[in-house]
């Protein structure tokens, strides 16, 4: 068997390309909790939309109850397609299932899924997979570790689902003959880009059972990209690694953070875009486009991707407030996406003051200088070093710019009256990194 745990740095690199390039992806929690939204027997549940089954502490039949009632027949995975598109997302993390236990595919290794247990009857993933293909965006999938239906997992302790006081002696059977069969289903059935692991820290699942998953799913497809959640590496909410030991997983993944600098580690931040990760009927509490924006901008600057979470709808909608901005976003990406996809971050600095961040293209001397505040007349650079006779141009604006290049203060673009673009302003400078 090949050693996937010592790839070499080269083997690495050429695998994690593609989503180093993408910068920018939809995470979808959808499953049995969006029906009851939130609420369960008439009141709000103090917890994410997707805990709802252990903070309210509902019997499994009881949740059961409303897998049986799982029909989202507006789903329409084209749609969703499209909106990634439209977003400027280049990949997909969707929630094969999350710790309720409950399956969106077919699985043979169970009956609870949306196959066998819900009246809907068809297969979701397969579905999104396809109209991925058709959109050229990548599908990665999420799996929950953790399992709060099965009986050799946590469900050994419902209604409590007390994972850290209740361990499970027969939880390593559970990771033998349910957790990695579904997991080859996944991957021979749906061909997943990328694999999502979550609900890693509960005491049952141990480090030499995180090496050996990890070696086992990059057994089913080589140039499979996984996340550190394979492992028990994950450093807190962080989601960095911690540096004890050698952790497996291919990158980080920051949960609804993002990084204070860059890291010499892959990272992901995953972020709600209201305060809830599956769908609640009364989280109305929505970042606005601008945050999300910036998010993506200062992520990118820092070296990083930013997958950003839509909740859709029992019925299989994603909620409108999730669509506007995702629109947002897609406007403002087509004119300055330039300067977040394929970039990296610089070798020095990442930002100048708080409202510039910087980017530079792969493998050229194109470098992005990205104002969250309105230019006026001039803007002054003191990190870039312009090559000579170096066009300068704003993204969305015709024409080049006149700049000039003074020891002291830097470079200085002059800033035409009344430039177009709002939220953030990007410059495209051929030069270098002083
Ligand atoms: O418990 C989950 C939570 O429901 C959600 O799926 C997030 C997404 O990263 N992860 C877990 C907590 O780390």
């Amino acid at each position: 068997m090949v050693d996937y745990l010592n790839e070499s740095k080269v083997d690495f690199n050429q695998r994690m390309e593609w989503w180093r390039e993408s910068r920018f992806g939809m995470f979808i929690h959808w499953g049995v909790y969006s029906i009851p939204a939130g609420i369960h027997k008439g009141k709000k549940v103090k917890s994410v939309g997707e805990w709802i089954q252990l903070q309210g502490q509902i019997p499994i039949a009881d949740y059961e109850q409303y897998a049986k009632q799982f029909n989202p027949t507006e789903f329409d995975a084209e749609e969703w397609a499209k909106i990634m598109k439209m977003a400027g997302m280049k990949y997909l993390v969707i929630t094969s299932k999350h710790h309720d236990g409950f399956a969106l595919w077919d699985s043979k290794v169970s009956d609870y899924d949306i196959i066998d247990f819900a009246p809907y009857g068809k297969d979701i993933l397969k579905s999104l997979a396809a109209a991925c293909k058709t959109q050229d965006i990548k599908f990665g999938l999420y799996h929950s570790i953790m399992d709060w239906h099965h009986l050799q997992a946590q469900g050994i302790s419902a209604p409590k689902y007390d994972y850290q006081k209740n361990p499970n002696p027969e939880f390593p059977k559970f990771v033998e003959n349910y957790l990695k069969p579904q997991i080859k289903e996944l991957v021979d059935n749906y061909d997943p880009d990328i694999l999502w692991f979550d609900g890693e820290w509960i005491p049952d699942f141990t480090h030499e059972m995180g090496l050996d998953l990890y070696q086992f799913v990059r057994n089913l497809k080589p140039n499979i990209i996984v996340n550190n959640r394979v492992d028990k590496g994950r450093k807190g909410m962080a989601g960095m690694n911690r540096d004890d030991k050698r952790y497996a997983g291919d990158f980080g993944t920051p949960e609804q953070e993002i990084l204070e600098g860059t890291s010499t580690m892959d990272w992901e931040s995953c972020m709600t875009m209201n305060d809830t990760w599956g769908f609640k009927s009364y989280d109305d509490n929505w970042k606005s486009d601008e945050i999300l924006i910036y998010n993506l901008i200062d992520i990118a600057a820092k070296g990083g991707n930013y997958l950003l979470n839509v909740g859709p709808t029992a019925e299989g909608l994603i909620p409108k407030p999730s669509i506007e901005r995702l629109q947002k976003m897609g406007e403002w990406i087509e004119v300055n996406g330039e300067a977040i996809y394929s970039t990296q971050k610089l070798e020095k600095v990442f930002k100048q003051g708080e409202d510039i961040r910087f980017t530079k293209k792969k493998n050229k001397p194109h470098y992005y200088a990205i104002a969250f505040e309105k230019p006026q007349k001039e803007l002054i650079l003191q990190h870039l070093y312009p090559l000579e006779k170096s066009t300068i141009k704003l993204l969305g604006h015709q024409g080049k710019l006149d700049w000039t290049f003074d020891q002291n203060k830097g470079l200085i673009i002059q800033i035409p009256e009344n430039i177009s673009g709002e939220i953030a302003w990007t410059f495209k400078i051929e030069g270098k990194e002083i």
